[in-house]
């Protein structure tokens, strides 16, 4: 470790990089999922390229799986400075700053297009939302759309009551609640042990995480809903982030504006593919049936409702500015 920082060291002072004190740093990155997720091998890429960008004066190195830290202490790990850079499914955060529940409203931006339209109405707002919680996003990618893995066929509320449901943020919760499950949250990367021990029966998700989490060794049945496109942020504390010189943060903003375009271009790609795989180890991957999504849409109005009741006034300027 001490070599690799001499030498990560010389390369940085010979490239002309970067920092007061001329030194090189080594950034850990906790991300909270599977190494082979689209998310995380982004995540390795963002990491080259500002090696790259910045003249090797900015060293990552990625811990995916919530190895370093799990999924629901990486926001307080890079608040606090514990880890300079990591991570974040943010929207599980909407319950302390409800403004971050901008990407969990049903219904509302369902295509990759739209959800980059809703990206850019967000994001100044967003921004101020996470530069109050000492955070500064450097890029955000979203996941394929959200749909309800079951382990039986499933038509409408009548077939969900009392399943316990395994929920990722408050926006789920209020959704299982809803429909009478009964939610517990669970981080992706213990979601194959919840299942296989009870804990829940039930989720909603991406098709890339079930395939992640090889959940047809539980479950049966996938209804495709695309309820909507939630984003994980790469996230930076804010005192790391001002303690570089211009040159360096130039550098890592344009790693991250490449690799948030290039991350959400490979969820487009890998959406069916997901959905492929499920059914190809015996998942049945339908659509939802009328009476299910016409219950769901309803729910959803519900919730977009209670959503601007808490974000307030900018949560309405995020929806209008999408609008119009
Ligand atoms: N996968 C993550 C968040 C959204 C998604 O598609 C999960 O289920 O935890």
């Amino acid at each position: 470790m001490k070599t690799m920082t001499t030498l990560a060291c010389t390369v940085a002072m010979t490239a002309g990089a970067a920092f007061a004190d001329g030194h090189a740093q080594n950034w850990d990155m906790p991300m909270a999922y599977s190494a082979t997720n689209f998310h995380s091998e982004q995540g390795v890429m963002f990491a080259e390229r500002v090696k790259e960008y910045t003249n090797g004066a900015i060293n990552i190195t990625v811990h995916p799986g919530g190895s370093l830290f799990g999924g629901g202490d990486i926001k307080r790990a890079v608040q606090t400075g514990q880890v300079p850079i990591g991570e974040r499914f943010m929207s599980a955060h909407a319950n302390e700053a409800p403004l971050l529940g901008w990407d969990n409203l049903p219904f509302l931006a369902t295509t990759y297009a739209d959800n980059s339209k809703l990206w850019e109405a967000a994001r100044d707002t967003v921004n101020a939302q996470l530069a109050d919680l000492n955070l500064v996003a450097l890029y955000t990618c979203p996941w394929p759309g959200q749909g309800f893995y079951f382990n039986k066929e499933v038509n409408s509320s009548a077939d969900t009551q009392g399943i316990k449901f395994r929920s990722y943020n408050s926006a789920t919760a209020t959704f299982a609640e809803e429909l009478g499950m009964i939610p517990v949250q669970v981080e992706a990367a213990e979601l194959s042990q919840a299942l296989a021990t009870g804990v829940a029966s039930a989720f909603i998700s991406s098709g890339s995480t079930g395939y992640d989490r090889k959940v047809w060794e539980h479950l049966s049945h996938y209804y495709k809903v695309n309820a909507w496109l939630p984003r994980n942020y790469v996230i930076v504390n804010s005192q790391s982030w001002d303690a570089l010189d211009d040159a360096t943060r130039a550098g890592m903003q344009k790693a991250a504006d490449e690799t948030g375009a290039a991350c959400a271009a490979k969820s487009e790609e890998l959406a069916d593919f997901y959905f492929a795989e499920l059914a190809k180890n015996g998942m049945t991957v339908e659509d939802a049936g009328p009476d299910f999504l016409a219950e769901l849409k309803a729910i959803g109005e519900k919730m977009t409702a209670e959503w601007l009741e808490t974000a307030g006034a900018d949560g309405q300027a995020i929806i209008d500015a999408y609008n119009n």
